[in-house]
Formats: C-alpha cells, structure tokens, sequence
C-alpha cells in the first residue's frame, strides 16, 4: 500500500509512455473552485456560413470551391506544411551533428465533420460521429499505405484557445515519412514494456485503472476514459481501446459506433464542465505505417484541455513548466471526480 501522505504532499508522477515526469501540488488546491464560474452562453451560430471556407460550396485559397457535400469531407490542405514531393537530403554543416537537417515528404488534409457550420462532435449524433471515425479509419489506411508515409496523426483543435481559425467542425490529418517525437517515444516504451513482461504497457494499465476506478470518466463496451495517473493538463484524459489493437482501420462496426459514442458521452462532459463549448486539442496515437510488425501498439487518443478552473481561466504551461517540468495542482483523480459528475 502506498502511504496516502505521498499523494496529499508534493509528489512526482512518472508518465511510462514518454518517460517524462510531472510534479503535482494537491496542497495548493484549498480553493479549487473559488474561480470564477462565468457560464458563457453557446452562441447557437448560422447552420451555414457563406464567408466560411469550410461550408459546402464555398471557395477556399487558390480559386478552389468545396464541393455540396452532405456528410464528411476531405481535402488536402491549401496551406500543407509537409508535401508530397520532397528532394531526399540530408546535411549537416558542423560535420558533428550539430547543425543537422533532413528533407520530410509528407500529406496535409483537413477532415470537415459535418456540413453544419454551427455544430461540434459533442453535438452531432453518434450515427454522424460515426461516419467520421470511418473517414478517420479510410484516411489512416489510404494515406498509410503510401510508400513514403510511415506515420499518420489525425488531430482535431479545438476553439480559439487552441489556435482554431474556424468554428466548422473539421480536424486535421498529418502524415509523414518519420515517426515524429511524441509517438516515436510511445512507440520505444511500450516496445520496451512489451519485451520486458511480455504484455503491452496500455493493455496492463487500462486493467489497472479499472480496478482502482478513482481516475475512471466513462466506459462502455470497448473503449474506457481516463485521467491519466500522470496527467498533465488540468482535465487531460486518455481513451484506450479495451480490445489490444493498433489502429482504427482495424476496428470492425461495432467497435467504431462504440467510439462514436464515447466520444460524444465524453465531448459532453467536458462542455458540461464549465458550461460551454470546451475547447481542446486530442489525437489518436496509432501504429506506425511502415509495414513493420508493431505487437507493441495499442490504439489510443489524448484529450489535452487548456482550461482550469472555468471558461475563461485557463492554466499556464509557462516558467516552470517550459524550463523545468510540467506541473499541477488539481489531482488527476479530482478531475476525474469532477468529469464523472457532469453528465
Ligand atoms: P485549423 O483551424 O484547425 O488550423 O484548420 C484550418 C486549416 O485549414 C488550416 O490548417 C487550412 C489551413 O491551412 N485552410 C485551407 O486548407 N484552405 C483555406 O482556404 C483556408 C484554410
Ligand atoms: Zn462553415
């Protein structure tokens, strides 16, 4: 058993997907809901913007037009930051690795989710979420199977706290020829665990978390959310896949409606929270695309929210944090207690 003053003291929590280490402070949260609670109305917007660029039939950069289109949505981006014809180079003007460089190929796409201008996840159907976890899927296994593509990131940012320039529903696809570093340092820890216990990292913590059942959000039939035992961000949550699998095209249709509704049960919460549209930015961390075996991954996506104590109180990743090591106050398993509430 571990002594309960561990956890009510400064303490530090090892995060054994990335290796890094957060601090948390529970003493400092005497007062975590002094805060204001400004409840911010939902502005219930205009179904269909004309000066959006995302809405059906309307243009966007470049003379190029949407097409009417009723349900899910993909183009490559007009502004693509990695593309596909890249000279292969690689350079080093030190000679000693000090001053290396490598050409990245690599797609862009946006993935609008809906047609609606004035709707978010947390408010589309599951039947509608649905269709986007099958683009997802599609997108993961089309744009996967090219040669030079060995990671794909799907991620959504959301509200403009998070740097979203538009309120149309729509995430984004990034896929490159590296693993980038996030999912490269997943992808060494549960290889590493993996050949260690011969069981994989997410599977045995996802059994952990719930029989402990303090940091549990939702559930249902196979997927679970959680906060993190080494959360970060005030109202962070990881979702696991019950099943062990490494992607989303692997998902059959069970599974895949399954997720639609854990992600609708869980957008909801967060926007019950502080009674608004909650912004975040989450993505799916999923197998590499490299057409090597990789036992190791499990399928998961993080959820990281910005905000602390209410709509308009967000929490700083700065001083400390930037320079030293993340840290925070509220308790993972507050926070969770809290998303539990909100229904
Ligand atoms: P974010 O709001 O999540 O950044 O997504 C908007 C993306 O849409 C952004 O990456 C692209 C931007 O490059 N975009 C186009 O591809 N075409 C346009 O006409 C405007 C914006
Ligand atoms: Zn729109």
């Amino acid at each position: 058993m571990k002594p309960t003053s561990l956890f009510e003291e400064s303490h530090r929590r090892l995060n054994p997907l990335t290796g890094d280490w957060v601090l948390v402070s529970p003493h400092r949260t005497q007062r975590p809901w002094q805060g204001q609670m400004e409840a911010k109305a939902n502005v219930a917007g205009l179904a269909y913007d004309p000066g959006c660029y995302l809405c059906p039939g309307n243009a966007r950069a470049g003379d190029v037009r949407n097409p009417s289109y009723n349900s899910t949505f993909v183009f490559t981006n007009d502004f693509a930051a990695l593309k596909p014809e890249v000279e292969a180079a690689r350079g080093d003007e030190s000679g000693r690795n000090l001053l290396l460089a490598e050409s990245e190929a690599g797609i862009c796409r946006v993935v609008c989710f809906s047609p609606r201008h004035d709707l978010t996840l947390a408010r589309m159907t599951v039947g509608e979420i649905t269709s986007v976890v099958d683009v997802w899927a599609e997108q993961y296994a089309e744009i996967g199977s090219l040669p030079y593509i060995n990671y794909v990131q799907i991620f959504e940012n959301r509200g403009e706290i998070m740097g979203c320039s538009n309120p149309h529903p729509h995430g984004q696809i990034w896929a490159n020829q590296t693993i980038p570093n996030e999912p490269g340092k997943e992808q060494e820890a549960q290889k590493a665990y993996l050949k260690k216990n011969g069981t994989c990292l997410l599977c045995d913590y996802l059994q952990l978390e719930t029989e402990i059942g303090t940091r549990m959000v939702v559930e249902n039939a196979h997927f679970v959310v959680v906060v993190p035992f080494w959360a970060v961000w005030p109202f962070e949550v990881l979702l696991l896949s019950k099943q062990h699998v490494g992607d989303l095209a692997s998902l059959d249709r069970a599974t895949r409606e399954s997720l639609a509704e854990i992600f609708k049960q869980l957008t909801t919460r967060y926007d019950n929270l502080f009674e608004m549209s909650f912004p975040y930015s989450m993505g799916f961390h999923q197998a590499p695309t490299d057409e090597i075996a990789h036992p190791e991954w499990h399928l998961h996506a993080h959820f990281y929210p910005p905000l602390l104590r209410s709509a308009t109180v967000k929490k700083f990743m700065v001083g400390y944090e930037m320079l030293a090591s993340p840290q925070r106050d509220i308790t993972p398993e507050a926070a969770a207690a809290l998303l539990r509430k909100c229904s």
